[in-house]
């Protein structure tokens, strides 16, 4: 049976390369990550320990030159108003137009932004990267079109408490400002979570924020790319234990979705049943 079943686990996940599945988990020094990051460039943390910021902020961007650079900073404005030290991490990877060159140029602007690159677009190795890559105990993750310093304040302040942090838009006290469509898909994408994995949290997009020591060992375990990263992310993490407090936000679409729902609605389907597989299996192997 188990032959059988690990027969089946090859196969699916060469199926899988074309939803960019790692075939092994990342190491401690992230050598495995897809699209391998610079972080050779970022300083040494035992050396840094006197000037370790106390919050890291990762962000995904890819092909953003139009909103970047106010973006950017109004999230550093944000940061510095709220009196706390900080990094923000810029993990960009195949941009096509001229973000890296933008991110650059804002890393040597303002301290405490660095810039993580890579070739390969992928969202969920772009984050992955990232927070392997911080120094705080504490860690955000922040969409550049979607992020809020309230929410920052908050979790800090839950994070004394729980080991994680999610905003969430199906919690009770919620508002969803987003399209009807948007709305409709987020609870479909929900109940199809609860079927799958019967997790109790309801939300695992938007913003997040961890506890850096209890995250870490979870971030190495994942192995699902782009956009079902995050959603293992917090499927593992529940599973592993963890605490996890979800906040309801109030959502307002900034931009309307640039991916083709069309194409992303199968493409997470299948991936929600191959991570339920590989878990599964994961479950078996373990006994
Ligand atoms: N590094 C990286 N960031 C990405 C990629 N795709 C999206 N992002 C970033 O992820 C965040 C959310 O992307 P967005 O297009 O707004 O997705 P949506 O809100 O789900 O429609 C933004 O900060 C994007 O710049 C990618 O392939 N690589
Ligand atoms: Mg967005």
């Amino acid at each position: 049976m188990l032959e059988f079943a690990l027969g089946w686990s090859v196969l699916i996940i060469k199926a899988g390369c074309t939803l960019h599945i790692m075939k092994a988990p990342i190491t401690d020094s992230g050598t495995a990550v897809r699209n391998t990051m610079n972080l050779n460039e970022l300083p040494d943390i035992e050396q840094e320990k006197e000037t370790r910021p106390k919050v890291s902020i990762v962000v995904p961007i890819y092909n953003e030159e139009s909103l970047l650079p106010s973006a950017a900073s109004d999230l550093y404005e944000g940061l510095q108003e709220a009196g706390m030290a900080f990094e923000i991490i810029l993990c960009e990877n195949g941009s096509t137009d001229r973000t890296l060159e933008i991110a650059n140029s804002l890393a040597d602007e303002f301290d405490y932004i660095r810039v993580l690159p890579s070739e390969r677009p992928d969202y969920g190795g772009a984050i992955r990267a990232g927070m392997l890559a911080t120094r705080a105990p504490y860690i955000f993750v922040f969409d550049i079109d979607y992020f809020s310093v309230p929410f920052l304040r908050e979790a800090l302040a839950s994070l004394k408490e729980y080991d994680a942090v999610i905003a969430s838009k199906l919690a009770p006290g919620a508002e969803d400002n987003r399209s009807l469509l948007r709305r409709v898909i987020t609870q479909g994408f929900n109940l199809f979570l609860k079927a799958l994995f019967n997790i109790k949290v309801k939300e695992t997009h938007g913003m997040k924020a961890f506890r850096r020591k209890k995250i870490m060992p979870v971030i190495r375990c994942t192995r699902m790319a782009k956009d079902l990263f995050d959603t293992e992310l917090i499927i593992r993490a529940e599973r592993s234990g963890l605490t996890i407090k979800e906040v309801p936000i109030a959502i307002e679409e900034k931009r309307p979705t640039r991916s083709s729902l069309l194409k992303r609605i199968p493409r997470t389907v299948v991936g929600l049943l191959i991570l339920r597989y590989l878990l599964w299996m994961e479950h078996l192997v373990r006994g």
